[in-house]
């Protein structure tokens, strides 16, 4: 429809830039990298791109530690890199949205090293959160909040003179010190960031951690830890998350966007389990979209799938937002390994050589499977890099390679072994025969590729009927072409099928048929096949099969 938003049904592709392409040899992805590569993305078909952080950083967190929000780093560029990219992108049809990250800054923020220099109490203290210890000798931290990175969420600064001080409050690692969202300071800063950068001509910006910004007041201590279980520590519950006064700060933001020429856009990354919480952060004065974690935390399972999709749509629906899907980023196992595990797509924290080893060939079925599925529901879609090209995890990475801070942490502590997320992080293979699969000119890259990469490579894919590549743009295409993404959805039960072990769902005219179970489903006599993610069989009496863990989309016979 003319005028129609945009971003109601784009499909997003996001880059991590570390991992993306890189121009300059060093092994590490880069801005000229990415816009060398910008024409990859138009042919796939992609509306929009999604840039991982490039600002000023330490990489303690691989950029989300942002030493300076008005710069790019070094390793990957320079703000004229920037402008370059962005108006390659815009050239070719894409938009881009950069990552905010306002919750926390880098340890070696200017704000940050002024407040740890300063006295208690002083105005440079006032934009973090520090407080005086607990127990007799403030040895103790002032509460018992956990980062979530693992370890406490406190750590102790240290005076001129070594002696020990106030606390300074981290939920991520103790080089990601918390901002302190009840000073006005601190609010108008991000303002003026966000103009940077909206002036140079972005189209949006996925927010970090969205929920997190502002912590009830007093900070009192957060008795849901113990009643938690394992993995879901982090389900955005708690005093330090979700708390009332963050839609305040979006509001305004919003306000800030819409006095700018096109559509510019606000998408939350808030990690939220109760979806009703979740729509709260797309009311109509708020963010245009907030990510929907629902899908991607459902296993390979009918029913589990089912009931995502019609919550998702449900929550959406109430505030006349539409939902968002996505089944991998920089931070999860990626679906093609998740689904070629024996609890296939739970949510393991990272894969090591000496876990389960996921049936590669199984989760690339599966992972093609839930992509078409996915690719035909109402809302937008956000897709990781990779992904179409069927990349399963590096699940063998030996852990001296590893760098992901939530690894280390966890490593350190000595508690529950967490893999960490470099398996999904490892850079793209563009080239099945050159050197690193071409992903850098002097063949480097900063996490090793894992072996019969080559495989994946986009150049053994691209033009190759029934490759993963060629598949997702067929699907990014069709998808567009039959207007799914502004469609309406009714689960539909098919004849003689078990709903246990198949979702049916349609869109307009369209069927999209996901089997799950182990038999094959019979598809409507009659019915015209537009795509499968896999071959389709025939059985003895002429009838078209879908076999398990395919998805196709059919026009069924009109009557
Ligand atoms: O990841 C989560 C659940 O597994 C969420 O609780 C949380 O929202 C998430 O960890 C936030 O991630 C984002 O911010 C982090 C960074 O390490 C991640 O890469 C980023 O996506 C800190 O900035």
């Amino acid at each position: 429809t003319p005028g129609a938003e945009w971003w109601r049904t784009a499909v997003v592709y996001q880059v991590y830039p570390r991992s993306f392409a890189d121009s300059d040899g060093d092994g590490i992805g880069d801005l000229p990298g990415i816009t060398s590569r910008l024409e990859h993305l138009a042919e796939l078909g992609v509306d929009a791109v999604w840039i991982s952080p490039f600002y000023r950083s330490p990489q303690v967190d691989a950029g989300y530690d942002v030493a300076d929000y008005r710069d790019i780093d070094p390793l990957f560029g320079t703000l004229t890199d920037f402008d370059d990219l962005l108006g390659r992108a815009h050239s070719l049809g894409l938009r881009i949205i950069i990552d905010l990250v306002p919750n926390h800054t880098s340890d070696e923020h200017a704000w940050f090293r002024q407040a740890l220099a300063a006295a208690p109490g002083s105005a440079e203290r006032g934009r973090y959160i520090f407080r005086p210890g607990r127990g007799a000798a403030g040895e103790l931290p002032p509460n018992n909040w956990k980062s979530i990175f693992g370890g406490p969420a406190w750590t102790r600064t240290t005076g001129p003179d070594g002696e020990p001080g106030e606390w300074y409050l981290h939920m991520f690692d103790s080089r990601q010190p918390d901002l302190d969202w009840s000073n006005p300071e601190v609010h108008e800063e991000f303002e003026s960031i966000l103009r940077f950068w909206l002036d140079r001509g972005v189209d949006g910006f996925r927010v970090d951690v969205a929920h997190g910004l502002v912590k009830a007041d007093g900070l009192p201590d957060w008795s849901g830890y113990t009643a938690m279980v394992e993995g879901s520590r982090d389900s955005g519950t708690g005093p330090m998350f979700d708390q009332e006064g963050v839609h305040e700060i979006y509001r305004s933001w919003r306000r800030l966007l819409d006095t700018y020429p096109g559509q510019r856009v606000l998408v939350a990354e808030a990690w939220i389990e109760h979806l009703p919480r979740i729509a709260r952060y797309v009311r109509p004065d708020e963010m245009h979209q907030a990510f929907n974690f629902t899908y991607l935390t459902s296993r390979w399972d009918a029913e589990e799938a089912r009931q995502s999709i019609i919550d998702s749509l449900e929550a959406s629906d109430a505030v006349g937002a539409p939902t968002t899907w996505v089944l991998s980023n920089h931070d999860v196992v990626r679906h093609a390994s998740r689904f070629g595990l024996s609890e296939a797509g739970s949510m393991p924290k990272g894969i090591a050589a000496s876990d389960e080893q996921p049936d590669e060939e199984l989760g690339l079925r599966r992972a093609r499977a839930a992509t078409l599925q996915m690719l035909a529901l109402p809302g937008a879609a956000y897709l990781y890099q990779g992904e179409e090209l069927g990349l399963p995890d590096h699940t063998t990475m030996p852990d001296e390679v590893r760098q992901d801070p939530a690894w280390f942490r966890t490593a350190d502590a000595g508690s529950d072994r967490e893999t960490g997320r470099d398996g999904c992080r490892v850079p793209l293979p563009w080239s099945a025969a050159e050197p690193g699969f071409g992903f850098s000119p002097t063949g480097s890259a900063w996490l090793p590729q894992p072996e019969g990469y080559g495989r994946y490579a986009l150049d053994a894919q691209r033009g190759v009927a029934g490759s993963t590549y060629e598949l997702y743009r067929q699907a990014v295409a069709l998808r567009r072409h039959l207007g799914l993404a502004s469609g309406g959805l009714d689960c539909v039960e098919l004849a003689d099928t078990d709903p246990s072990e198949v979702v049916a769902l349609r869109n307009r005219e369209v069927l999209v048929i996901t089997a799950y179970g182990p038999g094959p489903v019979v598809l409507p006599a009659g019915s015209d096949v537009l795509l499968a993610s896999d071959h389709l069989g025939t059985d003895a009496r002429g009838r078209t099969l879908l076999p398990p863990d395919t998805t196709a989309w059919i026009l069924p016979p009109t009557q």
